[in-house]
């Protein structure tokens, strides 16, 4: 059994890559989307349940699921080499928690072969729905975390400030708002963990990487912090899996999946949240080069060589599935804020990406920027959306052209990362772009020249299943970070700099950091 397996249980779908570590080639892959084939079945068209409260977002762990049994169908029909996995990891959307009973345990180490999982695991839910990372409906609990503990300690223990999205503050709401399910809830599971938790037939631990994302894992001590977690709910620590390596092997693949031909020596290994499962995808987890991938939301990380957190409170700190620690922003006007330009405009991504930059020059001349925050942000975080201008008259009553327009906002996005993700202290000469937008010449370039840095794409697309395959295979000893790096993250495209824009440049950063703070007043 020479492959090794990486899934990523996302947002709107699941995928999973098969990786032959001797030969450096990915030998099979495959992805399920969420609203395609579920989208009504769970009232969830791009795989979040629909909700009247635009703060709340939760999805169907049953769905999860479910698209979990459908991807391996199709693998297999596929005839993709299952049996020749030996050993699978991988990740999920970070943040979002499943609720579930004290028979959990008991009901997925045995759930009847001829029946589909999602029946058998629906009684085991003490919660039916999940909150998942888009979710800000906390900020009640973030406030009550500070006042119990104080967010700069909260900070300081687990590398971030109270957030909504985070799993603490998530927690705290269920108890509060259903003190009955929540007393129900045998064992509080992570996305990665549950799905980790499945494919081993018992109760999966929780990772450095996706752990640290709760704002209860203490990062120094590396166990959940027991004062944090009683200020969240009662009784919270025992509920918890135990924190634990990436790279630790939970043991053999549930006889379940045996229907899919996968051996059963097959080893599962635990599982990652999609930003540090990515960190290793893209191959940055063992050198000192920063990622930014451009999806529906955007992040910007790189591995840590010191452990720090950001005093503004905005970034984050996840454990490094290679070992020590990442830092991360998170963006939720990503992708999204990108597509809702487009289509205003009414323009296609290749205008939107290319032509939109070939004939303007920074700030189009006149310092343009934006804060282009359609939905509430979370980097710096946001009660309402707050799109503020600065720059030329024309630009500032939206009288510029398209190309203008489409090059301040981009800008925008690049100086609030280059402004926010400073804190993470590294020297980063060279910045990989992956996700939809590392295919536009002209957001790379934009990267390359807002940083000053030496800008790299790589040709795998899903970053965070492969980071996933190849933790399987550095857990089991089959190859190293360093040699997996080499083999499938190497750089496919380089676009240096132009140093000559670094003033002008350096001058905008100064006017967005003006912007952002006129925006908190008028919150
Ligand atoms: C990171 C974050 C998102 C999700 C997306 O803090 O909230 O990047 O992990 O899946």
């Amino acid at each position: 059994m020479k492959f090794f397996m990486g899934i990523d249980s996302s947002t709107q779908g699941i995928k999973a890559v098969i990786i032959d570590p001797d030969g450096g080639r990915i030998v099979a892959s495959e992805a399920v989307n969420f609203g395609k084939e579920f989208g009504s079945k769970y009232d969830s068209p791009e795989g979040v349940v629909i909700h009247p409260d635009p703060l709340v977002k939760h999805s169907d762990p049953l769905m999860w699921v479910e698209a979990l049994e459908l991807l391996l169908e199709r693998m297999k029909a596929k005839t993709a080499p299952l049996s020749e996995v030996s050993a699978i990891s991988g990740c999920g959307q970070q943040h979002g928690s499943v609720y579930l009973k004290a028979n959990f345990g008991e009901i997925i180490s045995s759930p009847p072969k001829d029946a589909c999982l999602r029946d058998a695991i629906a009684p085991a839910l003490s919660r039916k729905t999940s909150p998942i990372w888009m979710d800000s409906s906390t900020s009640a609990q973030c406030r009550r975390l500070d006042d119990r503990i104080g967010a700069e300690k909260v900070r300081e223990r687990t590398g971030s400030a109270p957030i909504e999205r985070f799993t603490g503050p998530q927690i705290m709401k269920f108890h509060e708002t259903e003190p009955e399910s929540y007393a129900q809830t045998g064992c509080i599971h992570l996305v990665s963990s549950f799905i980790c938790s499945i494919l081993a037939g018992k109760s999966a631990p929780i990772d450095y990487g996706d752990g640290a994302g709760m704002n209860m894992l203490n990062i120094k001590t590396l166990q959940w912090d027991k004062e944090i977690c009683d200020a969240i709910a009662p009784s919270l620590l025992g509920k918890l899996p135990p924190p634990a390596p990436s790279t630790t092997i939970v043991g053999r693949i549930s006889p379940y999946f045996g229907k899919f031909g996968f051996s059963p020596e097959t080893r599962i290994v635990a599982f990652t949240g999609d930003n540090p499962a990515s960190l290793v995808g893209t191959g940055a987890a063992t050198g000192s080069v920063a990622v930014i991938s451009l999806g529906t939301s955007d992040t910007f990380f790189a591995a840590m060589s010191k452990v720090r957190s950001d005093p503004d409170g905005c970034g984050h700190v996840f454990g490094n599935p290679a070992g020590g620690f990442m830092g991360l922003i998170c963006f939720k006007n990503g992708s999204l804020a990108r597509e809702r330009l487009k289509d205003e405009l009414g323009v296609d991504w290749g205008f939107f990406g290319r032509d939109a930059f070939m004939h303007t020059g920074p700030g189009g001349g006149s310092d343009n920027i934006m804060t282009p925050h359609f939905v509430p942000e979370i980097t710096p975080p946001r009660l309402h959306p707050v799109v503020n201008l600065s720059g030329s008259k024309d630009f500032i009553e939206g009288k510029s052209s398209k190309e203008i327009r489409i090059r301040a906002m981009v800008e925008s996005q690049m100086l609030a990362m280059r402004l926010h993700s400073s804190w993470i202290g590294e020297r980063l000469g060279t910045i990989r772009i992956t996700g939809g937008g590392s295919k536009s010449p002209g957001i790379c370039q934009t990267a390359a020249d807002v940083f000053g840095a030496k800008v790299e794409t790589i040709s795998v697309p899903d970053s965070a299943a492969l980071g996933g395959a190849m933790i399987a295979a550095a857990a089991t000893g089959a190859a190293s970070f360093g040699e997996l790096s080499s083999k499938f993250a190497a750089a496919s495209r380089t676009i240096e700099a132009d140093k000559g824009k670094k003033t002008v440049y350096d001058r905008m950063l100064d006017l967005y950091r003006e912007l952002e703070k006129e925006g908190q007043k008028t919150e």
